[in-house]
C-alpha cells in the first residue's frame, strides 16, 4: 500500500481483497465531517480524475465517534495545546463499504487523508482494519518566508503538501533581518519599510490582514496549527531599519548579521509587547515563537537579560513558549518548547577549526573576522543546550539540520539532466551542516537519534525550509520534494526501513506531478529507468 506516512496498525485479510474501482458514494454522519467530504471529493477529482455519485452500492461513510479507542500512543506536544488523542482513527476496509471512524473532527480528516492516498493509488486492497493515530504531536514545518516572500498561494500549497502528509503545524518565520512580513499596527514602519525587503535584493511584500487570515483558515480548515515567530534579540535588522531609535549607538556600524536588539534600549519592550500581544491575538494556536538564535554579537549577559524581559511578556500573552536552543542559555519553563537544531557535524567541524584553524576553510570562509568569532562562541556552547533545557523542564522539538534542513543541497544527482543548473544554483552547501543523500535523510529513529534526549521529552518533529537560496515557489518544491513525506513519515510512524519506504515514495512522484509540484528527480530515489 503506497500510504506515507504509513499507518502505525494494520489488521488486513490474506483472502478478501478489496477493489476501489467503480463509482462510489460518499456520506457524512454529521456535519461537521460533511466538510471533510467535500474535501475528499475535491482532493481525489484534482489527483486523480474520479468523481463520486448520488447513488451507488459502493460507499464511503465519515463519522465521529467520541467513544473510539485506538491502542496507540502519542507522545510530545500539540501546538494548540489540545489532548495529543485527539487525531486517533479507525478505518474498516469491506467490499463496496469504507468507513473511517475518528474520535473528533480532526481525526476523520486524517483517516480520510490515508483513504486518499489509498484510492489515488487504485490498487486492490486487503479488507480489514486500519487503526491509526501519530506518534507525536508536533508535526511541522518551518518556512522561511523572508529572505525569499512567499505570496499566499504558493503558502497555501504548502500546507496542501502538509495536508497530504498528515502534518499538523505550520511555523511560519514571520520575521530576519531582511524582512518583516507580518503587519502590527503600532508599528506601521516594520511593514512599510521592512515588508519591501529581502534577501540579495529581491522584492520584498508582507502579508495584509486579510491575507494573513486567508491562510489561517486554509490551514484551520486542513488541521494545521500556524504558529508565529518573531524572531529576536538577533535577526533583527530589519527592525532597526525601520525604527532606527531603537538601535543603541554602536549598532548600525556592524554588519547585518551582527545586529540585535538591546535589553536596556528605551522602546524595545514596548515594541515586543505589541508584537507579541497582535501575534496573539491573531493566531489560535497556543504557542509563539521567539526566535533566540544566533545572536553572535551579544555577550551572554546581555542575552540572559533580554530573554528575561522577552520570554514573560511573551507569556503575559497567555502562549507558551517555543524557541530556538540558544534560548536554554537564559533559561526556560516547564511548558517552554526548546528548538534543537544545530547538527553536530557542524559542532565537530567547528571545535575541529579552533583546534587547528591554519586547515579549516571555515575559518577563511567568513567575510567578517568579528561574525566569525561570535559564530564560534555560539557553536562551541551548543553541546550544552539540550542538557539545560531538559533539567528546565522544555520539552523537545527535533530539528537538527543535517536530518531536517530541506534546503541543504542534495548530495546526490538528479537522474534529470536539465536540473543541473538549478541543483548546483539551490541549497545550502553540504559543509555547513553535513547533510547526507535522500536516504539518509530517512535512516533514522527518533528513539535513538540523539543520545540524551529520551523520547518521552520529544515534543515532535519539526523540518525547516530557508530562503536564502530559494528564490521561488519552484525552488521551494525543487527542496521539499522527494525529502518532506520521509519527515513526515519520522514524526507519525513507528520506525520503518528504507526498504519498506522506497517504493511508496517512488510512486509518490505521480501525485506530486498531476498537482504540478516540482520535485528533484534524486538518484538515490529512483533509477535511470524511471527518469
Ligand atoms: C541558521 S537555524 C539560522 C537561519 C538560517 C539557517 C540556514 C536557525 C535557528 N538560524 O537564520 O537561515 O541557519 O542558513
Amino acid at each position: 500500500m503506497n500510504i506515507i506516512p504509513f499507518p502505525r496498525n494494520l489488521k488486513l485479510s490474506n483472502e478478501e481483497t478489496v477493489s476501489l474501482d467503480g463509482t462510489w458514494r460518499i456520506v457524512a454522519n454529521n456535519n461537521d465531517v460533511s466538510t471533510i467530504a467535500e474535501w475528499f471529493v475535491t482532493q481525489i477529482k484534482a489527483l486523480s480524475g474520479r468523481t463520486f455519485a448520488e447513488s451507488s452500492v459502493q460507499v464511503i461513510t465519515l463519522r465521529i465517534d467520541p467513544l473510539l479507542h485506538v491502542d496507540l500512543d502519542t507522545t510530545g506536544n500539540r501546538a494548540d495545546g489540545r489532548s495529543l488523542a485527539r487525531e486517533a482513527h479507525r478505518i474498516e476496509i469491506a467490499p463496496a463499504r469504507i468507513t473511517v471512524s475518528g474520535v473528533t473532527p480532526e481525526a476523520v480528516f486524517r483517516g480520510a487523508t490515508t483513504l486518499l492516498h489509498m484510492m489515488v493509488h487504485n490498487e486492490p486492497i486487503s479488507a480489514g482494519t486500519i487503526e491509526d493515530a501519530p506518534r507525536f504531536g508536533w508535526r511541522g514545518l518551518s518556512m522561511d518566508v523572508v529572505r525569499t516572500f512567499h505570496p499566499v498561494k504558493t503558502v497555501k500549497k504548502v500546507i496542501d503538501l502538509l495536508a497530504l502528509y498528515k502534518m499538523n503545524v505550520l511555523h511560519l518565520h514571520l520575521t530576519d533581518s531582511e524582512g518583516w512580513r507580518f503587519p502590527v499596527p503600532d508599528y506601521p514602519l516594520l511593514t512599510e519599510i521592512s515588508g519591501k525587503t529581502a534577501r540579495d535584493g529581491r522584492p520584498g511584500d508582507s502579508y495584509s490582514r486579510q491575507e494573513y487570515a486567508d491562510i489561517l483558515n486554509y490551514a484551520a480548515e486542513r488541521f494545521i496549527t500556524v504558529v508565529p515567530e518573531f524572531d529576536s534579540p538577533g535577526h533583527t535588522a530589519s527592525v532597526l531599519r525601520a525604527y532606527p531609535e531603537l538601535a543603541q549607538d554602536d549598532i548600525h556600524a556592524m554588519p547585518e548579521a551582527m545586529r540585535y536588539l538591546h535589553p536596556d534600549q528605551p522602546g524595545v519592550v514596548e515594541l515586543l509587547r505589541a508584537v507579541y500581544l497582535e501575534m496573539d491575538h491573531v493566531h489560535p494556536g497556543a504557542f509563539l515563537h521567539v526566535g533566540g538564535d544566533e545572536a553572535i554579537a551579544m555577550d551572554e549577559d546581555t542575552f540572559r537579560r533580554y530573554m528575561e524581559q522577552a520570554l514573560p511578556l511573551a507569556r503575559e500573552t497567555g502562549k507558551h513558549i517555543v524557541a530556538w536552543q540558544e534560548t536554554a542559555r537564559a533559561g526556560f519553563s516547564p511548558g517552554d518548547l526548546m528548538q534543537l537544531w544545530m547538527s553536530p557535524h557542524t559542532i565537530a567541524r567547528v571545535q575541529a577549526a579552533v583546534e587547528n584553524p591554519e586547515s579549516s576553510p571555515m575559518m577563511q570562509s567568513f567575510p567578517d573576522p568579528d561574525v566569525r568569532d561570535g559564530f564560534i562562541k555560539l557553536i562551541l556552547q551548543m553541546p550544552e543546550d539540550l542538557p539545560k533545557a531538559l533539567s528546565q523542564g522544555a520539552n523537545i522539538i527535533f530539528s537538527e539540520a543535517h536530518l531536517l534542513y530541506l534546503d541543504t543541497k542534495y548530495v546526490e544527482p538528479s537522474l534529470n539532466q536539465t536540473q543541473k543548473a538549478q541543483h548546483a544554483r539551490v541549497g545550502l552547501p553540504e559543509m555547513v551542516y553535513g547533510n547526507g543523500t535522500v536516504v539518509d535523510s530517512y535512516d533514522w529513529d527518533p528513539a535513538t537519534v540523539k543520545p540524551g534526549l529520551p523520547i518521552e521529552r520529544m515534543a515532535g518533529i519539526e523540518a525547516a525550509i530557508w530562503c536564502e537560496t530559494i528564490v521561488d515557489e519552484e525552488d521551494l518544491f525543487f527542496q521539499l520534494l522527494p525529502r518532506f513525506p520521509g519527515v513526515a513519515e519520522k514524526a507519525w510512524s513507528d520506525n520503518r526501513s528504507w526498504d519498506d519506504y522506497q517504493p511508496r515514495l517512488t510512486a509518490q512522484r505521480s501525485m506530486w506531478e498531476t498537482l504540478g509540484l516540482p520535485y528533484f528527480v534524486s538518484s538515490a530515489v529512483w533509477s535511470s529507468g524511471d527518469a
